[in-house]
Formats: C-alpha cells, sequence, structure tokens
C-alpha cells in the first residue's frame, strides 16, 4: 500500500515510521511512504503556506494553491488514491475504518496545521476527512501517523501471526484480560494460581471472566453490541454478572 504524505513539517515523519513493525512492513515492500513538503509549492520566495482569514478572526488559514499543487504532483506520480484530510472536523476514526482503508491500494493523506485548509481545496481535493478524537493537537501529522500505523498492521503478512491483528481488543469487543509473566512472585504478589496448573478449559473460563468484569468497569459501551455463546452465558451466570450485562445492554450503563 502506498501513503503520499502532504505535510509542511515531514521531517516528523521519520523516526515514527523507522523502527518496529513500520520499519519491517516498508523494508519488506509491504508499504511505501514517500513524504512531500507543502512548502516546496509555495509560489512566493517565502515560502508562504498560510495566511490570515478573510473575514477577521484568530490564526491562520492553509492556502488553497499550495495543497492543490502538492496533490497534483503526487497524482502525476501515479497515486490516484483517495485525498483524506486529518481534520478536528472529520469523522472520528475508529478501527472499522481502520479495516476499510486496507481495501485501498494508495491513498493521499493531507496533515492541515493552523486553524485548518481553505474550504475551497477542501471542497474540491478532499475525498474523506477523519479526525482521531476529541482532543486538540497542533496538526494532522500525529493523526496521520495513527492512521498509517493502524492500517499497516492490518495489511497482510504485516504481524507474524496471521491471527494477531484480528484478535484484539476491538476485533471481540471486550478488553483484554490481565496478563501475568515471570516472576512467579512479584514483591509478594503471586500469579493467579489457575493459569500455573495447565488447565486449559479453566484458564479459558478465567480468562474470559476477568475480561468482561473489565469491560463492565472501565467500557460498558463496547459490551452494548456483544454476543455470547451458550457456554459463555452459563460462565456469566455462575459468576453473577448477567445481571450487570442487562443493565448496559438495555441502555442504562449506571445501573439506575
Ligand atoms: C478554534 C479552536 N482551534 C484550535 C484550538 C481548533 C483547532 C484547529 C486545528 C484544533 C486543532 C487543530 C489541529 N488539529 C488537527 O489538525 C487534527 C486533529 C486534532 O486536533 N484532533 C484529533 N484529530 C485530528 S486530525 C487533525
Amino acid at each position: 500500500m502506498l501513503f503520499d504524505v502532504l505535510t509542511i513539517f515531514p521531517d516528523l515523519f521519520v523516526s515514527p515510521l523507522e523502527e518496529g513493525i513500520l520499519r519491517k512492513a516498508r523494508q519488506e515492500g509491504k508499504i511505501r511512504i514517500e513524504l512531500t513538503d507543502i512548502r516546496d509549492f509555495a509560489e512566493d520566495r517565502h515560502a508562504t503556506t498560510d495566511d490570515r482569514p478573510f473575514g477577521g478572526g484568530e490564526g491562520m488559514v492553509m492556502k488553497p494553491d499550495p495543497l492543490a499543487a502538492a496533490v497534483e504532483k503526487v497524482r502525476a506520480g501515479g497515486n490516484t488514491g483517495k485525498v483524506i484530510l486529518l481534520t478536528p472536523q472529520g469523522r472520528q476514526y475508529t478501527q472499522d475504518i481502520a479495516r476499510e482503508l486496507t481495501a485501498e491500494k494508495s491513498l493521499i493523506l493531507v496533515c492541515g496545521r493552523y486553524e485548518g485548509v481553505d474550504e475551497r481545496f477542501r471542497a474540491a481535493f478532499c475525498d474523506d476527512e477523519i479526525s482521531i478524537g476529541d482532543y486538540i493537537l497542533t496538526g494532522g501529522e500525529l493523526a496521520a501517523m495513527v492512521l498509517i500505523d493502524s492500517v499497516t498492521r492490518l495489511l497482510p503478512g504485516v504481524l507474524g501471526c496471521p491471527d494477531s491483528a484480528g484478535k484484539d481488543t476491538f476485533s471481540r469487543r471486550l478488553l483484554k484480560h490481565p496478563q501475568y509473566t515471570r516472576p512467579r512472585d512479584f514483591r509478594g504478589i503471586e500469579v493467579p494460581e489457575v493459569l500455573m496448573n495447565g488447565n486449559h478449559a479453566a484458564i479459558g473460563a478465567y480468562r474470559f471472566i476477568e475480561a468482561v468484569r473489565r469491560t463492565l468497569a472501565r467500557r460498558p459501551d463496547l459490551l452494548i453490541q456483544e454476543e455470547f455463546t451458550p457456554e459463555e452465558h452459563r460462565l456469566l451466570k455462575k459468576h453473577g454478572l448477567l445481571e450487570a450485562i442487562s443493565t448496559v445492554k438495555a441502555g442504562r450503563p449506571d445501573g439506575c
């Protein structure tokens, strides 16, 4: 998959993309990341990419012409994919959107800065607009990296084990059960006995119940759409968790 990234800070991308799984995916040719400095497409001798908003107001707006010229350059270079603008006004990014994007051969990611981009560039060039959540960043660059990271790990052959991409927190809508490794005794706190005796059915049941307890406590919203097998239902009943789950599903996560 090809990611063309348009930014005024291409250097921000260097180190995050050059370590770990992303580095390996690039080396193996599973992804390509091309950085385009929007400033190279500015027309004046000061390489201006932003200007004051017509009508007045705080902050600066990214000029449409350097952005348009940068998109046209990557298009001419062969990227025919969707243009995605990273913006606080976009639809909120989720694992479902990451999965959708794995179907694309290439993408053009436009990182906004300042108070945003000129509306005429947005309307004429952007196919999609994505926000990574309700908090304020200084620009779209970190959001673009989040998107690249989360899409890349889903591509075939990127993770060692073909299952590990799908079996995470957000494939089944339950949080992960608590995990333990050596030592068996850490500062007087021991690993739960059930994990030490090799009874895999008991371990599976313990982990399922702990995952449900955690999800109920921290992310009850995730349980609303979750469905359980008859065996899981039996375990939930045995541990007295059925009522709490019904309450969540009835849309009253506070129990009132
Ligand atoms: C009027 C208030 N503005 C600043 C306090 C709004 C504003 C403009 C530009 C807030 C953030 C930004 C820069 N952010 C992004 O470009 C961005 C972003 C984000 O801030 N949060 C979550 N996802 C994204 S994607 C791009």
